[in-house]
């Protein structure tokens, strides 16, 4: 598409879609070339900060390889977006946002560590919630538990098993709330439970996401094996995501052979795209690739 259409003008001029090739949403990913200076998104994204690593200036247009999508940010929850939405190779390993294995939704913000890195991710206390939305509490999702309930120890230092401690682990045992499956389970990656707690390929117990060792992040994907960096935890199989054989999953970026066809091998929920393997779509604006399926973020 060679035409004068910019993105952003073609959104303001309805008389612009006519000159365009073909329909251009908001929220679909536009031919490299077609969008010219409508990288207003990515411009925004470089306002944010960056979450643990420094970003590096490539962005989508410039960085991406021959015939590479025009980026468009993911909001996680409506906020600005985060280092998984950003539309910038925020740790420099030449993949951005859901193209990066370490991107396991939008409310992530760190494209090099399992560790979601979102302000109250981490409160200072012993309760989880939702460990894949966007953090404002447990009120929102009335997804419930706490690490002092986990004999594992995801969290030996600051929040040690202890069931006697005050807190109704009875409570935080009961099965997960519809509230809480309504809202959490469909953000959660393939693997992991509401909780951050997930089946990862080569670790021998779950391992829980949000790991920290004195203060600091240390679960990633070439630490899944060290109990250390990635502490064991037990799964809630109430409200859990279970890795089935044919899905793309955290720590299993490619579906076993035979599995569905040659342009999607990858099984997802039903009318959900696939999405991230060589030859498949981005997905809409509103979606967001979560481990290999085109999941919706904005409802
Ligand atoms: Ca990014
Ligand atoms: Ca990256
Ligand atoms: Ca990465
Ligand atoms: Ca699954």
């Amino acid at each position: 598409m060679t035409g004068p259409c910019h993105w952003a003008l073609g959104v303001l001029l309805a008389g612009c879609f006519a000159a365009c090739d073909g329909d251009v949403l908001v929220g679909e990913f536009v031919p490299e070339g077609a969008a010219g200076q409508g990288g207003t998104g990515a411009a925004g994204g470089m306002g944010i900060t960056t979450g643990l690593t420094t970003a590096t200036t490539t962005t989508a247009n410039s960085g991406g390889s021959a015939g590479a999508a025009e980026c468009i940010p993911r909001s996680c929850d409506g906020g600005p977006p985060y280092d998984c939405g950003n539309c910038l190779d925020d740790d420099a390993d030449g993949k951005i946002d859901s193209d990066d294995p370490d991107c396991l939704g939008p409310c992530h913000n760190t494209e090099s560590l399992y560790y979601g890195n979102i302000p109250g991710q981490s409160g200072g206390n012993c309760e989880r919630e939702c460990y894949f939305d966007s953090d404002s509490g447990v009120g929102n999702d009335d997804c419930r538990s706490d690490q002092r309930c986990d004999p594992l120890e995801p969290e030996p230092d600051s929040c040690p098993y202890d069931p006697d401690s005050g807190v109704s682990c009875e409570e935080s045992a009961l099965p997960a709330s519809d509230k809480c499956l309504d809202t959490c389970l469909p953000l959660v990656p393939n693997g992991c439970d509401c909780f951050g707690c997930c089946q990862i390929p080569g670790a021998l117990t779950p391992v829980w996401l949000g790991t920290e060792v004195d203060g600091k992040p240390t679960c990633d994907r070439d630490s899944i094996a060290d109990p250390e960096s990635c502490r064991p935890c037990t799964l809630n199989t109430t409200c859990f995501n279970r890795c089935e054989n044919c899905e793309i999953c955290v720590g299993k970026p490619q579906p076993p052979p035979n599995c569905g066809s040659s342009e999607m091998p990858q099984e997802c929920p039903p009318s959900s795209e696939g999405c991230g393997l060589p030859g498949q779509s981005d997905c809409s604006q509103d979606h967001y690739c979560i481990t290999g399926c085109c999941t919706l973020i904005i409802k």
